[in-house]
């Protein structure tokens, strides 16, 4: 039965085969039912990973998409972003990290699809969601609401986009790889602050993107009242039970999150990958037909680009790390958990209606895919977020561990647990770091007032209508006379860094929010003294209703409290603004802006001082594996490699002390502050530099330090493998056997597998134990049964190569160690 079964899957795997090859060169008809989307009528179950093309270099994204398809994923998914596509009104950057038409293209040479989220607003931890930062210059322009004038912006970019795809032919029904484009985001999150306005601009956008005629379905995610040729999607942690609002659209789920954004100040989240594993598995088993992993590969926020607050590594916790390494088990897992539903998709599509839960106990259920055609999938779960259960089924006894769903692509055999993690894991470290630089020049940026384009009001500005977003800094300046002699003053509010006197500098640094007031004690001189602050942005607030209206740099009033007159406002004096920088307006990180002015010496290097611009020339580290410096003796500032702008580096705040636990379980209901670490450390201290943008020697390095440090600490690195380990029981309870054919995708579970990264091997075997060794990579222990042989024969089997395989068998350590035991093999290796 089984048997007859088995074959008639495999066939039809087959088939399914031989379809996604023909797709890649002919044009795919793109529909849905209730069930899923169907392509060229067959429904599919599809599986699919956020990858945002600027946050990672053009010649990064084959291997990122190759790693995709390897780990097993149908559909790749990003968002087009409207800032840096359009960064002044109606002049158009579809080059190098931005070129959407070459991404979308190397998806489809690797023959997957495209989940294309237009939005225009894409939140994204992203500077102001994607939003130019020049439409806040349109007179009467109100952002995501029935506003003429922006729906006239976000019509003419929607249909840019649209025609560039339409021109290269990327749309599935041209042929290309694009099955599915979303309009607008999270809408359903903010529309009430609209009211009226908002439902008429939701229908609007609805309209207007269906008026394109792309030839396939338009999603909108967290919108609940999407109209009825439009399919609403669910974002989160979990989205099992979720149901779109109309009986005739498919369950999907546009982002689950791997992992979570990181904060400056902030300890660094992770999500477990069984938790994550359970969650797709639920969704699937109670009707899902579309899942994507937000992010699989989160990459770097490089320039600019970040929002406010969140960290220049946008690494998610996400399968592939910042770097595009493949970050182990979590990748391995999901992907075991991808071939594992691949073989029940035929099931899946042959039955209408998602069955009802069949109660296997107070905390465990199962749903059966039971065809008329004699295909039958079946998930059973257990959410105890606590212990395991031994549920019947079929007549048949099933051990679940607690919070995990088993997946039965028969009806009969476990082809995957989710809590059960065959897939090693690697410990990836920068390796031997050393210093970067031998030759740090120093150049102080000057204070206050640098250039001829200085104007000056009798009002405070606010920064962003004032700097256009340009530059992360505005000088205000304002002069105080006739002060008298007197002992202090003090100020409030302000922003940042306060400078103050003609000749003498006090200096100051506050780092506040939105609304904050800063109370700052002066020092005055009698006479004559120049009040200067520099207000400094982050990145634009990315989320929320009313964002054009978003304010920053010194608001309201200022005044100053002391004086033997009172209170006096400085309000309305004349202030003085400078826009930028000047090593910015001197593009001093560029090749020909570096000889712009005269840099400090190395023996006069400036140090720990704030605003200064830091040079050095420095070589590329060999081989190929990814480059990063750590800069976690610095204070705050921007970092730019040949040219390009890396990024912001904050490594000086440092993160919250108290909430990272010392383990983390994967069981129970996940939040982003359930698995922290890092805390009490730099918010971040390692800043990718992509391969490609080094040459091998010459690289020239160039920081603005806004609060002080020493450039002479900082040092560069490669990242590598430097610890694996796997543990893998001997008779593992997953009887997936029959499942396994000779080039499966499946690796047998009782084989256990160590690789290093390419160009390492392993070098020694630091623990190893067949019996019932405990605790986790990094630090396992012995248990009360351990064959003496274990750790010789892993030693012989492994050391010197770049991988092994052990079949874990009683026969290979000698003898049984422990008759009757259920035994394990624990192994930790060392790579070098
Ligand atoms: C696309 O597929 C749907 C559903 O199978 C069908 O109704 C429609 O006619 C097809 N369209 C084209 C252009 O083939
Ligand atoms: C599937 O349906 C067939 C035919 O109705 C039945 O014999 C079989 O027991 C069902 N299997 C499961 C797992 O419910
Ligand atoms: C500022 O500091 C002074 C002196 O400590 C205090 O009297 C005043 O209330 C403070 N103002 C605010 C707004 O915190
Ligand atoms: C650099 O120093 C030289 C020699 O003192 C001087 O002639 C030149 O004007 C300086 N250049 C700049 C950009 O300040
Ligand atoms: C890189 O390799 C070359 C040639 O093997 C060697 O001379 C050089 O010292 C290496 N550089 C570094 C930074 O390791
Ligand atoms: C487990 O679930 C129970 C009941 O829903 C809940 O009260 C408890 O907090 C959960 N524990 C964990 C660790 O999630
Ligand atoms: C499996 O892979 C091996 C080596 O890659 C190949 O020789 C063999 O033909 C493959 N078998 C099947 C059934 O595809
Ligand atoms: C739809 C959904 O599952 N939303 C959840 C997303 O995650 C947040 C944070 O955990 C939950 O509050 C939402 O309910």
């Amino acid at each position: 039965m089984i048997g007859r079964k088995l074959k008639l899957l495999l066939f039809l795997l087959f088939l399914l085969l031989v379809g996604c090859c023909i797709g890649e060169v002919s044009a795919v008809n793109v529909s849905y039912d209730h069930r899923a989307l169907l392509l060229d009528g067959q429904r599919r179950f599809l599986i699919s990973g956020s990858i945002h093309y600027p946050r990672s270099t053009p010649q990064m994204w084959p291997d990122l998409i190759a790693k995709a398809k390897k780990g097993g994923l149908d559909v790749i998914q990003t968002y087009v972003f409207w800032d840096v596509h359009e960064p002044t009104r109606r002049s158009y950057d579809f080059a190098g990290r931005y070129d959407l038409p070459r991404f979308v293209q190397l998806v489809h040479e690797a023959g997957l699809f495209l989940n294309l989220r237009i939005g225009p607003y894409v939140c994204a931890e992203w500077n102001s969601g994607g939003l130019p930062v020049w439409l806040r210059d349109i007179p009467g322009i109100e952002f995501r609401t029935d506003n003429e004038p922006f729906k006239a912006e976000m019509q003419s970019f929607v249909s840019v986009v649209v025609s560039l795809m339409k021109q290269h032919e990327l749309f599935a029904q041209q042929g290309g790889p694009i099955i599915l484009a979303q309009i607008e985001n999270e809408y359903g999150n903010i529309d009430a602050a609209y009211g009226e306005a908002g439902k008429r601009y939701m229908k609007w956008a609805a309209s207007m993107a269906e008026s394109l005629n792309t030839g396939v379905p338009w999603i909108m995610c967290q919108q609940s009242d999407a109209p009825s040729f439009i399919i609403n999607t669910c974002n989160g942690f979990y989205c099992d039970g979720w149901k779109p609002n109309a009986a005739d659209k498919p369950t999907m789920w546009t982002e689950n999150w791997s992992g979570w954004f990181h904060t400056w100040g902030e300890a660094l989240p992770s999500r477990p990958v069984q938790d994550i594993a359970f969650a797709v598995a639920r969704f699937f088993e109670r009707g899902g037909s579309f899942q994507n992993y937000y992010m699989y590969h989160g990459g770097t926020n490089f320039g600019r680009t970040s929002d406010e607050d969140i960290t220049t590594s946008y690494d998610y916790n996400a399968p592939l790390d910042e770097y595009g390494q493949e970050r182990q088990p979590k990748w391995g897992h999901l992907k075991d958990l991808h071939a594992a539903l691949k073989l029940c998709e035929p099931a899946l599509a042959a039955v209408d209606d998602v069955p009802p839960s069949l109660r296997l106990g107070p905390n465990q259920e199962a749903h059966v895919y039971n065809s008329s055609i004699g295909l039958c999938a079946a998930f059973l779960a257990n959410w105890d977020n606590t212990s395991a259960a031994t549920v019947q089924f079929q007549g048949q006894a099933y051990q679940l561990p607690a919070w995990s769903v088993s997946i039965l692509p028969d009806c009969n055999s476990v082809a995957f647990n989710t809590a059960k993690v065959g897939t090693q894991t690697v410990l990836l470290r920068m390796q031997s770091p050393s210093p970067v630089g031998r030759s740090w020049q120093s150049y102080h940026e000057p204070l206050g007032k640098w250039g001829g384009n200085i104007f000056s009001v009798h009002s405070l500005l606010e920064q962003t209508s004032t700097t256009k977003d340009f530059t992360d800094y505005l000088w205000y300046s304002t002069r105080l006379v006739n002060i008298p002699s007197l002992d202090y003053t003090s100020w409030n509010p302000a922003l940042a860094k306060l400078v103050s006197g003609l000749s003498q500098l006090q200096l100051s640094w506050s780092v506040t929010g939105h609304g904050a007031q800063i109370n700052q004690t002066v020092t005055l001189m009698a006479g004559t003294n120049d009040i200067v602050f520099l207000s400094m942005t982050t990145g634009l607030q990315d989320s929320g209703a009313f964002l054009e209206q978003e304010q920053a740099g010194i608001l309201n009033a200022v005044t100053l409290e002391g004086l033997p007159s009172g209170v006096r406002d400085l309000t309305q004096q004349l202030w003085t603004y400078q826009v930028g920088l000047e090593g910015e307006a001197l593009h001093l990180y560029s090749a020909n802006g570096v000889h712009a002015v005269n840099w400090t010496s190395r023996d006069n290097l400036i140090t720990y001082q704030p605003l200064v611009w830091y040079q050095t020339l420095f070589d590329a580290p060999n081989g190929s594996n990814p480059v990063a410096l750590n800069l976690d003796k610095m204070g705050k500032g921007q970092l730019w490699v040949n040219g390009f702008n890396l990024g912001r580096y904050w490594p000086s705040l440092i993160s919250q002390q108290d909430n990272c636990p010392s383990t983390c379980d994967y069981r129970g209901v996940y939040t982003e502050s359930k698995c922290l670490s890092q805390c009490s450390q730099p918010s971040q201290q390692w800043y990718h530099v992509p391969r490609q943008w080094l040459l091998p020697a010459g690289n020239s390095l160039v920081l603005f330090e806004e609060k002080g440090g020493n450039p002479e600490t900082v040092s560069i690195a490669t990242q590598s493998a430097h610890v694996l380990c796997s543990h893998i029981s001997e008779f593992h309870p997953l009887d997936f056997r029959s499942f396994v054919q000779e080039n499966s995708s499946f690796s047998d579970k009782a084989t256990l597998r160590l690789e290093c990264t390419t160009g390492q091997q392993i070098a020694t075997i630091t623990f190893a134990s067949f019996g019932n060794p405990y605790g986790e990579c990094g630090n396992f222990l012995k248990g009360s049964c351990h064959a003496d042989t274990s750790y010789n024969i892993l030693n012989m089997v492994c050391v010197g190569n770049q991988g092994c395989e052990v079949h874990v068998s009683n026969r290979l350590f000698g003898k049984d160690p422990c008759p009757g035991t259920p035994k394990s093999l624990a192994v930790e290796a060392a790579c070098n």
